[in-house]
């Protein structure tokens, strides 16, 4: 809509000598080349590219937490509700911080195009708009964990440099037009500086964008220079346990081609965390505190760790937020120190009920004081699969709780561990709207055939994994449409704490069919068909899938 009162321009705004001002919502485009605005968006563009750029530079001498991309996403997924948590993960699976990065850099470049024009337009504006978002970051890199407020320095600079970026843009963008721009407080027409082109525009932003390109790439060769944790990781002698893991059997395998391996490989293991930066920790400097209702205080180095009598165990992790036939779930041979022996050192107090587990980054877990002193062997875990814990499974110590979901048990870059009481206190996502304790659920998952295959008729193996944490799992059974529940080959079992492969021989016949599978654990309880959300203690449900014979 055409809007005649703001072109007029009011009485008040001719100033004799000078041409007379257009409001700023106005379009400018009549005394403007077309584009302009397009120019100035570029420029702000350019001006965030400097601002992340010199924050990463500046930053490579402080930790990666207070870089502006990390605290800010970091924050975000802080304040992410329970039901975004759990869209994300449905939606993007292990890509979610991909997605919230992609989501971030679309803001970023949104905002940074406002930002130019609005600094072209108004000069005082962009300043206090960027010297906004700028607030904006240093307070969300200030309130992260472990981190202290001289790790605001990097968006500090980061910010002044984009706004003198900005400036030098702005200046040249209004000296290439062929009057001084609608706001004449940057450029007044000067006749001893002749107005430079566009030309000129594009060589500043290029040489500026260059230069943020090489100071960002400066900025990860020097800290990753700079941190020696993955070569500390790689180069660690890993001790012998006193109590090796039980004898693996011969026929854990599904016999069905395709079945995921029982033993997952630490490069296919799912990764769930809030952490947008893997925390880097020197075991020199890595402590745990055991503290809160004990009757001491105890601190653990890793050198204590090493030294203690440590345990192995095959242990299947299931994340909370897997849905029915996910693969948010992984088994691992775990190597640690049992948590029993160190709360047995620190000695909980009575009426204690629950370890709230925090990591250095500042998600927490309230695990149940009793799992962690029962016979399951809930461990600090130093060992993934005869090897040091990669650095984004918990490197160097991490728990590892048979039979609870991970967002109530299997902290990971592990520090803290408070004996307290569920009436006291309340995890990370207890917090957010989830539960306050995780028993996984039994679950049976069809892994072959995919869902929506077409397989020839004839015989077609049917395969997959079930688990149930702690009480075993003792029957499968498969339905193929309406039929009657028939039970599936189970593989062997390797022990109650992990998960069991099988398999189903099926004739199929041409058409489409749909396949079902549920499991009965050693309670003799078979998995309900209830459908529950993963919000707020896991899903539940059959699966069932439909595959097309030809
Ligand atoms: N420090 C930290 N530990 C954490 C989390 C986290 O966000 N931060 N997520 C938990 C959740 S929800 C799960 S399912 C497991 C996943 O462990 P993995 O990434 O090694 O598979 O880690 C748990 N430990
Ligand atoms: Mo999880």
């Amino acid at each position: 809509m055409e809007k005649p009162s703001t072109q007029t321009p009011r009485p008040e705004e001719i100033t004799p000598g000078k041409p007379a001002r257009t409001q700023p919502g106005a379009d400018t485009g009549a005394q403007q080349p077309a584009g302009t605005t397009a120019l100035a968006a570029l420029a702000g563009v350019v001006a965030a590219a400097v601002v992340l750029s010199a924050t990463e530079l500046v930053g490579a001498f402080f930790t990666a937490r207070a870089t502006p991309v990390i605290a800010l996403g970091s924050t975000f997924i802080d304040f992410t509700p329970s039901w975004m948590k759990d869209f994300a993960i449905a939606t993007f699976g292990t890509n979610d911080k991909l997605a919230l990065f992609v989501g971030m850099a679309v803001t970023i470049v949104l905002l940074a195009c406002v930002l130019g024009v609005v600094a072209y337009r108004k000069w005082v504006l962009g300043v206090a708009g960027v010297l906004l978002m700028g607030a904006v970051i240093v307070a969300s890199v200030v309130t992260r964990a472990g981190v202290k407020p001289l790790d605001a320095i990097p968006s500090l600079s980061g910010t002044a440099a984009g706004l003198i970026a900005l400036r030098f843009l702005v200046t040249r963008l209004r000296r290439s037009q062929p009057w001084p721009g609608p706001d004449s407080d940057l450029a007044t027409p000067d006749p001893d500086r002749p107005a430079t082109s566009r030309r000129a525009f594009f060589a500043a932003s290029g040489v500026t964008a260059a230069a943020s390109v090489i100071a960002a790439t400066g900025g990860r060769l020097l800290s990753a220079a700079r941190s020696n944790v993955a070569q500390a990781r790689d180069a660690l002698q890993l001790p012998m346990p006193a109590k090796p893991a039980p004898r693996v059997p011969a026929g854990v395998q599904s016999g069905a081609p395709g079945v995921t391996p029982w033993l997952t490989p630490n490069n296919d293991f799912y990764r769930i965390d809030t952490a947008l930066s893997v925390p880097e920790i020197n075991v020199q400097d890595w402590e745990l505190r055991v503290h809160g209702m004990v009757e001491r205080e105890v601190r653990l180095t890793f050198q204590d760790l090493v030294d203690a009598k440590l345990i192995e165990s095959h242990v299947a992790l299931t994340c909370v937020s897997n849905p029915v036939g996910g693969n948010l779930a992984g088994n691992a041979k775990w190597l640690g120190m049992p948590i029993r022996d160190v709360l047995q050192m620190a000695g909980p107090q009575d009426g204690a009920d629950m370890v709230l587990s925090t990591s250095i980054d500042g998600f927490s877990a309230s695990t149940p004081l009793e799992v962690l002193q029962d016979d399951r062997d809930a461990m600090l875990a130093i060992g993934m699969n005869g090897e040091a814990l990669p650095l984004e499974h918990g490197y160097p110590v991490r728990m590892v709780v048979p039979g609870l979901y991970g967002f109530v048990s299997a902290t990971k870059w592990v520090v803290d561990l408070e004996v307290t009481r569920f009436a006291d206190s309340k995890a990370y996502w207890t917090q957010r709207g989830w539960s306050e304790r995780g028993p996984i659920k039994t679950m049976a998952r069809v892994e072959v055939p995919k869902s929506f295959a077409k397989v020839p008729a004839g015989r077609v193996a049917i395969g997959g994994t079930a688990w149930a944490q702690t009480r075993g799992i003792t029957k499968v059974e498969v339905q193929i449409d309406n039929g009657p529940w028939t039970a599936a080959v189970l593989s062997d079992e390797a022990s109650l704490i992990t998960w069991r492969q099988w398999s189903f021989d099926w004739e199929a016949t041409p058409g489409p069919h749909y396949i079902k599978a549920r499991a009965t654990d050693g309670t003799g309880e078979v998995q309900t068909d209830r459908r529950a959300d993963p919000v707020p203690d896991g899903a539940s449900g059959w699966q069932s899938m439909m595959v097309t014979v030809e």
